[in-house]
C-alpha cells in the first residue's frame, strides 16, 4: 500500500517510520510512505504556508495555492506509482468516525492520501473540490492532523499481509472479532493480595480458551454493550455470556 501524507511537519512522522511494527513494515517495503510538504510548493521568498481568514479574527488558515499544488502532485504521483487513483482524506473532528471495520475496508486500497491540517484548517472551497472524505478519530480537538494520521496509518499497516510477526498475527487471529479483549495477567502470581485466576494456571488449554472467550463477551457486555447490539451472538456465545452474568451478579 502506498500512502501519501501531506503535512507542514513531516519530521513528526519519524514516530511512525523509526519505531516498532510500523518502522519494520516501512523498512521492509510492505507500506510505502510519501511525505509531501506544501512548503515545497511555495513560490515566494519566505515560503509562506499560512494565510489570514476572510472576515478577520485570530488565527490563520493553510495557504490555498501551495496546499492545492501539494495535493494534486501527490495524487498524480500515487496514481502513477500504484495504478489506482487514491482517495484524498482530510482528518478533522467534523469527519466520519473511524472504526476497525472502516480500517479493514480502507486498508485494502492500493493507495491513499491523508491531509494533515494545521492552524485553523483549510479553505472550504479546497475541502469541497479536493477532498473525497473527512475522517475523525473522535470528538476532541488536537493541534493538527498529524497525530490522527499516524494513528490511522498504524492501524492500516497492521492490516497489511506480512506486517505482523507470527506471534503478533496469531494474537490477532485468536482475538474474537468485534469483542473487547479478555483480561490478561503476568507475574507475579500474587500481586498485592490479588491472585491470577486459577484456570490460567491449570494447563487445561480448552478450559483457558473457554474462560477467555467468556471474559471477552462479559467485558464487552459490561463496558461496551453497543458493540454487542451491533452483532449477532451464536447460541454458544449466549450461553457463555449468561454464565458470566450469573457469576458477576448481572454487573
Ligand atoms: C484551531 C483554532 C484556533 C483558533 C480558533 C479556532 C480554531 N480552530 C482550530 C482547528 O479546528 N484546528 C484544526 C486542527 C484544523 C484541522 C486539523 N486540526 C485538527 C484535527 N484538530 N483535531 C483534529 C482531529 C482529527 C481527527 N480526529 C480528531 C481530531
Amino acid at each position: 500500500m502506498k500512502i501519501g501524507l501531506i503535512t507542514l511537519l513531516p519530521e513528526m512522522f519519524a514516530a511512525l517510520s523509526d519505531y516498532g511494527i510500523c518502522g519494520r513494515a516501512i523498512r521492509d517495503g510492505i507500506v510505502e510512505i510519501n511525505l509531501v510538504n506544501p512548503r515545497d510548493f511555495t513560490a515566494d521568498k519566505h515560503r509562506t504556508v499560512d494565510d489570514k481568514p476572510f472576515g478577520g479574527g485570530p488565527g490563520m488558515l493553510m495557504k490555498t495555492e501551495p496546499l492545492v499544488a501539494a495535493i494534486r502532485a501527490t495524487k498524480e504521483a500515487l496514481t502513477e506509482r500504484s495504478g489506482s487513483v487514491p482517495k484524498v482524506v482530510y482528518l478533522s473532528p467534523q469527519g466520519v468516525k473511524v472504526n476497525q471495520e472502516k480500517v479493514v475496508i480502507e486498508a485494502q486500497a492500493e493507495s491513499l492520501i491523508l491531509l494533515c491540517g494545521r492552524y485553523q484548517g483549510i479553505d472550504q472551497r479546497v475541502l469541497e473540490s479536493e477532498i473525497d472524505e473527512e475522517w475523525s478519530l473522535g470528538d476532541f480537538v488536537i493541534s493538527g492532523g498529524e497525530f490522527a494520521a499516524m494513528a490511522i496509518v498504524d492501524a492500516m499497516i497492521r492490516r497489511q499481509a506480512g506486517a505482523l510477526g507470527d506471534s503478533e498475527s496469531a494474537m490477532q487471529d485468536s482475538f474474537e472479532e468485534g469483542l473487547l479483549h479478555c483480561p490478561e495477567y503476568t507475574r507475579p502470581q500474587s500481586f498485592e493480595g490479588h491472585d491470577v485466576p486459577n484456570v490460567l494456571l491449570s494447563g487445561d488449554h480448552a478450559a483457558i480458551k473457554r474462560w477467555r472467550h467468556k471474559q471477552a463477551l462479559g467485558t464487552t457486555w459490561r463496558k461496551r454493550p453497543d458493540l454487542l447490539d451491533a452483532r449477532e451472538l451464536t447460541s454458544e456465545q449466549n450461553d457463555l455470556l449468561k454464565e458470566y452474568q450469573k457469576e458477576h451478579g448481572d454487573q
